[in-house]
């Protein structure tokens, strides 16, 4: 459906048609396209955004369909720094995040979108999160001069005519406007009004900051709705894991960026796993309801994956490796001479030359990476050789656990089961990880990201936890909550449990504590699980290895709670008594030896 008018399309509410010509008037853009999501419509799309010089056609006999973006190089991950929850008082957005008057940011972002569409098109891309018509879904409609971006919501979410229908004649739907202007760092600014159920986001076309439907809408907005209509929005993947006998029990999973949601989420058993099977919900963001059961229900509100390039294999991701193939957009990888994508971590011999992520010649011995650190691909959720036969499940699927990780090279144990909601709030919230390539600033510093949502929580942090504690009563049938850590180090740097696809021996761990076959060794934050009661048949793994990847070593502990109490100073008067009175008892814990 293409038109220079924004009255055409029928099926348009009132109020979405009124803000489309608003938003027209304001940025003036040679002409509009109301995106249907039509195959025909994505073939046209695709044909311009080859024809501009936006995307470069890949070897269409070896990745059908698919095609490599390579953004400014100044615009290559998320920038927190100028991410703004902009709500009417300083305090609803605390201290984790930058804080805007609503007036203001409307103020400056509006002087910077006048008439900065003029010569541009505006592409209006209506999109349902959650599966089409069920009660859980929300709509949003992404307002965009980026073809890219366009064709990315194409494959994120479910879009165009079918959230036209669903919308009908409400109102009620997410405003997002997004505009690239000149890709300059300094005219960047992700906003988010979370009182109006609105975005703007200027500046950037990368993922994060310009899909709004992910990080913007889909966690910023939506974790402030569901504060308010009682419902979490989450950073987690969600898997199904169905044992030999056949019973298929999901987990709810955090991770912050980049630390392996996507390969946990579509993980392949090892081979000695026999029977074992791993179905992938979503791989990034669940939205958590407590069901008429009292159990948790999990959707996830997107249709695609925008995963790490970078560290996918057949090794570690072979379910990733095979979606790959079709139909998918590469950002920032490297291309092989025969039209193929490269990327460190692939497991694959580089060619003798490549063409860098930057678009230059690369050779092995230039001694720069030839993709970018934060390289990503855009897949179709279809495309997923393991997809749950119940992601378009409109009640989702019951939550049994939910495990809380981050990325340690120290401290943190293989993993550990939590005493009790209380306890599991806390271990989320007191989580620390390294930072990653997926946000610009420095890599491998440990911080605090809770639930790792430290970047996505649209409001107060505090409140958050008080949200997540409040929600304890409703939910009569808990998931019991773990906390897990892949990456713990050995003093040389290597690192001590193998991960990827073993990692299914942990969630067999859990699975197990839940159904009440094995007891783990208590400590004083919780379980953690004794060596001969993980599976470890076919892994060659040396017990003194595996021992250290599940100790609680109290120096470290002293340090990790001295550093939890900094934060929740740092979060201030927000912070739920509960959480402070348990930090103080476990911190006297360990005082006392009691580890
Ligand atoms: C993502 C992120 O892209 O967390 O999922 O940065
Ligand atoms: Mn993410």
């Amino acid at each position: 459906m293409t038109s220079d008018s924004p009255d055409n399309p029928n099926v348009a509410s009132a109020a979405l048609k009124q803000w489309v010509a608003e938003t027209a008037r304001l940025t003036q853009p040679d002409q509009i396209v109301w995106c249907d999501g039509s195959p025909g419509e994505r073939q046209r799309l695709l044909a311009s955004a080859v024809k501009s010089g936006v995307l470069i056609p890949l070897n269409p006999r070896k990745r059908p369909g698919c095609y490599l973006h390579r953004s400014d190089p100044r615009d290559v991950a998320r920038t927190e720094e100028v991410t703004f929850i902009c709500t009417p008082s300083a305090h609803e957005a605390g201290v984790t995040n930058n804080w805007m008057a609503p007036d203001e940011a409307y103020r400056k972002l509006g002087a910077m979108l006048k008439g900065s569409m003029r010569g541009r098109t505006m592409y209006v891309v209506p999109y349902v999160m959650g599966p089409v018509g069920s009660p859980y879904a929300k709509i949003g409609v992404e307002i965009t001069d980026s073809i890219y971006v366009a064709l990315s919501m194409g494959i994120m979410t479910r879009m165009g005519e079918c959230a036209l229908r669903m919308l009908g004649e409400s109102d009620d739907f997410n405003r997002g406007l997004h505009c690239t202007l000149d890709l300059n760092p300094e005219h960047r600014f992700i906003c988010h009004f979370p009182q109006d159920n609105t975005i703007w986001s200027v500046g950037s076309g990368y993922g994060g900051n310009a899909l709004l439907s992910k990080k913007c809408f889909a966690l910023r907005i939506a974790s402030w709705l569901g504060r308010k209509e009682g419902w979490f929005a989450e950073h987690m993947l969600i898997v199904g894991i169905r044992n030999p006998e056949g019973h298929t029990k999901y987990i709810a999973a955090a991770f912050p960026s980049a630390c392996g949601k996507t390969n946990l989420a579509m993980l392949l058993p090892p081979p000695a796993l026999q029977g074992w099977k791993v179905y992938t919900v979503g791989d990034d963001i669940a939205w958590l309801r407590v069901g008429p059961d009292g159990r948790l229900w999990a959707i996830n509100p997107e249709n695609g994956y925008f995963g790490v390039a970078p560290g996918t294999s057949a090794r570690s991701n072979p379910n990733a490796m095979r979606m790959l193939g079709h139909d998918s957009i590469f950002t920032n990888v490297a291309m092989t001479p025969d039209g193929d994508v490269w990327w460190e971590g692939m497991d694959v011999e580089p060619p003798s030359e490549l063409i860098d992520w930057r678009g230059r010649k690369w050779l092995p011995a230039s001694g720069e990476k030839a993709a970018h650190p934060n390289s990503r691909f855009t897949t179709p959720i279809r495309n997923n050789p393991v997809l749950s036969p119940h992601v378009d499940d409109p009640c989702g699927v019951p939550i049994s656990a939910i495990v809380f990780g981050g990325r340690r090279a120290t401290t943190a144990p293989l993993v550990l089961e939590a005493k009790d909601w209380l306890h599991g709030v806390f271990i989320g919230a007191t989580m620390g990880s390294e930072t990653t390539a997926a946000a610009s600033g420095k890599v491998g510093v440990v911080r605090r990201d809770p639930m790792a949502m430290l970047p996505f929580a649209g409001y107060n942090m505090g409140d958050y936890w008080r949200h997540w504690l409040a929600m304890e009563p409703r939910i009569t049938e808990p998931p019991r909550i773990f906390m897990v850590n892949w990456f713990r180090k050995a003093p040389d740097g290597s690192y001590l449990w193998p991960g990827y696809g073993e990692n299914l021996r942990i969630l067999k761990w859990m699975l197990a504590r839940i159904e009440g076959r094995v007891k783990g060794r208590q400590t004083f934050l919780g379980r953690v699980a004794e060596p001969e009661e993980i599976d470890l048949s076919g892994l060659e793994i040396a017990p003194a290895q595996l021992a250290r990847a599940l100790a609680m070593d109290p120096t470290e502990w002293k340090a990790e709670l001295a550093s939890a109490g900094d934060f929740f100073q740092q979060i201030g008067s927000s912070v739920p008594e509960e959480l402070l009175r348990l930090h103080r008892e476990l911190s006297n814990s360990l005082e006392a030896g009691r580890v």
